[in-house]
């Protein structure tokens, strides 16, 4: 028998900008995806384009917009019983600072989320998943304008009011400690990265946090049900020696991400911060009620993202260095990478269920873990078309037995929604070809295909882990 919880949720994950595509039909006013054509990789690099380009494989997407009921429908074939996806923020708000939303854009998600409940599936709804309307990008400069909290505070009291017999879990920001590295996707943030000092960012993920905390107490108030989490990116950080000044610097490294979930579970920023921002003469511009709302407003549960693992140290020593979702480190020696250069470690993710729960006592949800693989489209022994993806059987099989693990260590953890359920494209590198998907889609990267969706081989595997309650896992 396994350990996960009878009420766990199993299911998988999307972002709209990365699936939904009709990035002009049914009101949609423009985001910052539609002007990044390289992701986030491309943000860093500075590929940001004055208008969508055709070569943005984002504007189309995979076409969820129109083939949301056939590929739910499949969800429901795997037995899914939690659906990650996120409320295009503009197809409520066009531009953003309306005051009236997009019809369109509402009815919508009731479709979407209908088609979910129908099947018993429960929608588990990021309020924002990197798209910010772009017309609050070029007015405000994003997150950077304390106006956006209003703006964002508008956005929230419209989806609750609309979806609040619909939507019970909800997510505030997508990876809000991303704001650092990719302040355009992540902060709807137009002054390149290079051009803002630490001063800008915090102040930014003030507002942000603000927000947050707002949202969170407006969704207490008007769902009586509702979970409200935060999500992080989680980066799993190991000393690459254990020289004590690796050590202290692997903890500072830590602090960068822990530093959100410990705002959004305690309610206050942690001395550390203060101290840093005392050092470093950063003082933010903060509301007569900020400190109050962000003690009132705690969170339900802590989510988070997991891919990989990275190592830190003052001193290298040779070691190589590499990165992950959006963190730069050195290669650990004693684990392997993916294709595109993630190391592979399922042990880190017991490790860091472990530590976010000793550290908050809160229920945790990991709301994306996956692998990232160039698959090959073949046909089976009955002539149909699949993908032999053993190795994505693999990678999330050794993660689920260790975050079974962390279950049987104490951890209270709500639920798993691997990241891609279906081929979408990447958000750091705008890619097809980098599919995380149990459901192949035929497009590539040049925006050739199809689009017919084809089951993988983890299609299958899944859909019995699911039935088995993970029972499955230990065959
Ligand atoms: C996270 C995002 C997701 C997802 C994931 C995988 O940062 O929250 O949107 O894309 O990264 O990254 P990628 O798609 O680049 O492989």
């Amino acid at each position: 028998m396994s350990d996960f919880p009878k009420d766990f949720l199993w299911g998988g994950a999307v972002a709209a900008n990365q699936c939904e595509g009709a990035y002009r039909e049914g009101g949609r006013g423009l985001s910052v995806q539609d002007i990044l054509p390289k992701g986030i990789a491309g943000e860093r690099k500075g590929i940001v384009t004055e208008a969508p380009t055709e070569d943005n494989l984002k504007l189309e997407g995979i076409d969820f917009y129109h083939r949301y009921r056939e590929d739910i429908r499949l969800f429901a074939e795997m037995g899914f019983q939690v659906f990650r996806t996120s409320i295009a923020w503009s197809r409520i708000y066009p531009e953003g600072d309306e005051r009236e939303p997009n019809e369109e854009g509402l009815a919508f998600y009731d479709r979407v989320f209908d088609e979910c409940l129908r099947y018993g599936i429960q929608p588990l709804v990021t309020i924002s998943h990197y798209e910010t309307p772009l017309g609050l990008a070029k007015k405000y400069d994003g997150w950077r304008s304390p106006k956006l909290i209003d703006f964002y505070v508008n956005y929230c009291k419209t989806i609750f009011t609309r979806y609040k017999d619909k939507v019970k879990y909800w997510l505030t920001f997508n990876e809000i400690n991303s704001l650092m590295h990719a302040p355009l996707s992540s902060g709807g943030i137009l002054t390149p990265r290079s051009e803002l000092t630490e001063q800008d960012l915090y102040q930014a993920i003030h507002h942000e946090l603000v927000a947050s905390a707002l949202a969170t107490g407006l969704a207490h108030q008007m769902i009586p049900d509702a979970k409200v989490g935060c999500m992080i990116l989680g980066v799993t950080i190991y000393p690459l020696s254990p020289n004590p000044d690796d050590v202290i610097k692997t903890m500072l490294h830590d602090r960068e991400t822990l530093l959100f979930a410990d705002i959004h579970a305690r309610g206050e920023y942690p001395a550390y911060i203060l101290r840093e921002f005392e050092e470093k003469g950063i003082h933010l511009a903060m509301g007569p009620d900020d400190l109050r709302i962000l003690r009132e407003n705690t969170v339900d549960f802590i989510s988070f993202s997991y891919y990989s693992s990275i190592c830190d140290a003052v001193e290298p020593k040779g070691a190589k260095e590499t990165g992950g979702n959006l963190s730069h480190g050195y290669v650990n020696p004693y684990l392997k990478a993916t294709d595109w250069g993630w190391q592979i470690d399922p042990q880190g993710l017991r490790y860091t269920l472990n530590k976010l729960y000793d550290r908050y006592q809160l229920p945790l949800f990991i709301v994306e873990n996956g692998l990232g693989a160039a698959d090959e489209l073949v046909k089976d022994e009955h002539g149909q078309w699949t993908v032999n993806d053993d190795y994505r059987i693999a990678y999330l099989r050794e993660h689920l037995l260790e975050a079974e693990k962390a279950i049987r260590d104490g951890v209270e953890l709500m639920g798993y929604t691997s990241w891609g359920c279906i081929d979408i494209v990447s958000a750091s590198t705008a890619q097809m070809k980098k599919r995380y998907g149990y459901i192949y889609v035929d497009r590539d990267d040049d925006g050739r295909g199809s689009l017919e969706r084809y089951k993988k081989k983890s299609f299958y595997w899944y859909k019995d882990v699911i039935a088995t309650n993970g029972d499955k896992l230990h065959e």
